[in-house]
């Protein structure tokens, strides 16, 4: 028999950013509340492990973690795919409970490369492979990629990874459903095309989980030329007449978690530029028998529905909503979709992106405020720009990176951030941020007798 061999001593704490945890987490080895800061270890070493930020999210005794890594070291493709992985993976180590990272998004610099990181991934996860996207979009200071993953514990979650394009995820009777679909090409499809068949194969691998698409409730389309013209016609409006012909097919008011509020629910959703060609999609579907589960669509008080759009934007309007809410347990979950300068359904600032990062900040702010979700009905709800575990910067032109760095750090703090070279869907936006955040459910008011 071979000797015992003991593990050894991690010698380096990888701090998170942020801890959002409804007060006392009940966890082991965690008596921290929000607000106090975290234990910092000592530095990570230079050169073996990535810039990275992540949150620990523990409400409802639940373990899960948001990550966004940029390898530090530079060197070839390989090696910074290498290191990001690598920085991944001694995060998760350090957790006190087992975690499987269920989805990933890999920002590449050049769509060349993903053969490369595939073969690094593969390797790493073998057959517990997360759902992985790649999208074809330049971390704005210059490395080669950024991964944004998402790990949950396997203590209390099941994961299942059901192949490239599909991955569930089951706890305390929830069920999530993480899918994807489309090419980095084109293959000679028109925009329409493209779309009409993204959003088909969406369907069909939902289904393949036993989902439908009126389960979903967060969808991200990543297309390459965004704004380019096709025929007599811009490509991103494609999308959009692609969309609301898919969507007129799905019974969206009839979803089973949702609040109606009299109108459609369409899910949130990002619509951006890649420097790719083709469109890649993904969406994110629950499906729950637990009577105290909800979902809320959240439109903005300062920006007219996208669905509402005037005509001269796109023939058929985007369907999406601003936000979609979850509520269940002791916490809302709030996916913010991909939010621009826009107040009412005009573009704000033009020329100018720190007033436009601000504008687009405060459309957030407001999106997600405790006024908001009480003026849709749900009155013990509300966010701060403080429960945001992540955020995605999209950056239309690279020199305007700083300038937009700079007012997401003073407003949102030291936050687990990617920021990425992408077009926005109307030429006159410069950037482009989305996020998810979570917040704890007010309890209820308990009237305390007197003696
Ligand atoms: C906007 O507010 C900016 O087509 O799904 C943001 C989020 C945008 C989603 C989409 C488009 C989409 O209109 C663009």
């Amino acid at each position: 028999m071979s000797p015992m061999i003991s593990e050894p001593p991690i010698c380096y704490r990888l701090a998170p950013d942020r801890r959002l945890l409804d007060g006392n987490c009940g966890m082991t080895g965690c008596g921290r509340r929000p607000g106090t800061p975290p234990v910092q270890g000592p530095d990570m070493p230079p050169c073996l492990l990535g810039h990275q930020h992540h949150t620990v999210i523990g409400y409802d005794g639940l373990r899960r973690l948001a990550l966004m890594v940029t390898p530090d070291a530079g060197g070839s493709f390989r090696d910074q795919a290498w290191e990001a992985v690598s920085t991944i993976r001694a995060i998760l180590r350090q957790q006190p409970e087992p975690m499987a990272v269920t989805t990933q998004t890999v920002f590449v610099d050049d769509a060349a490369n993903v053969p490369v990181a595939r073969q690094l991934f593969q390797a790493c996860y073998g057959d517990q492979m997360p759902l992985t996207l790649f999208v074809a979009q330049p971390p704005c200071d210059g490395r080669a990629l950024a991964i944004e993953a998402w790990a949950i514990s396997t203590r209390t979650a099941q994961v299942s990874y059901r192949g490239p394009h599909l991955v569930t995820v089951t706890h305390d009777g929830l069920r999530w459903i993480h899918a994807s679909a489309g090419a980095l090409q084109q293959g000679g499809r028109t925009a329409y095309e493209q779309s009409a068949d993204v959003f088909e194969d969406l369907r069909e691998t939902l289904a393949e989980a036993g989902g439908a698409f009126q389960d979903v409730g967060r969808v991200w389309l990543y297309q390459g030329g965004i704004t380019a013209v096709e025929g007599d016609t811009e490509r991103y409006r494609e999308l959009n007449r692609a969309r609301s012909d898919f969507f007129a097919s799905v019974p969206f008011d009839d979803r089973p978690l949702t609040t109606h509020n009299g109108r459609a629910i369409y899910p949130a959703s990002t619509g951006i530029g890649t420097c790719g060609h083709g469109l890649i999609a993904s969406c994110l579907a629950l499906q729950t028998e637990r009577p105290d589960a909800e979902m809320l669509a959240l439109e903005n008080p300062l920006q007219t529905p996208a669905f509402s759009y005037p005509r001269h934007y796109s023939v058929k309007s985007p369907m999406f909503s601003r936000a979609m809410a979850l509520r269940v347990g002791d916490h809302v979950t709030t996916w913010v979709s991909g939010t621009a300068s826009i107040v009412d359904s005009e573009t704000k600032f033009i020329g100018d992106v720190e007033k436009q990062a601000e504008q687009t900040l405060t459309n957030i702010e407001r999106l997600i405020d405790a006024a908001n979700f009480e003026r849709l009905g749900w009155s013990d709800a509300g966010a701060t720009l403080d429960d945001l575990a992540k955020v995605r910067v999209y950056v239309k032109h690279p020199e305007d990176y700083q300038k937009c760095r700079a007012v997401c750090e003073r407003r949102l703090g030291h936050i687990p951030a990617i920021y990425a070279r992408a077009d926005v869907c109307r030429p006159d936006l410069l950037v482009e941020i989305e996020g998810v955040a979570f917040s704890p459910l007010k309890k209820p008011a308990v009237l305390t007798e007197r003696s």
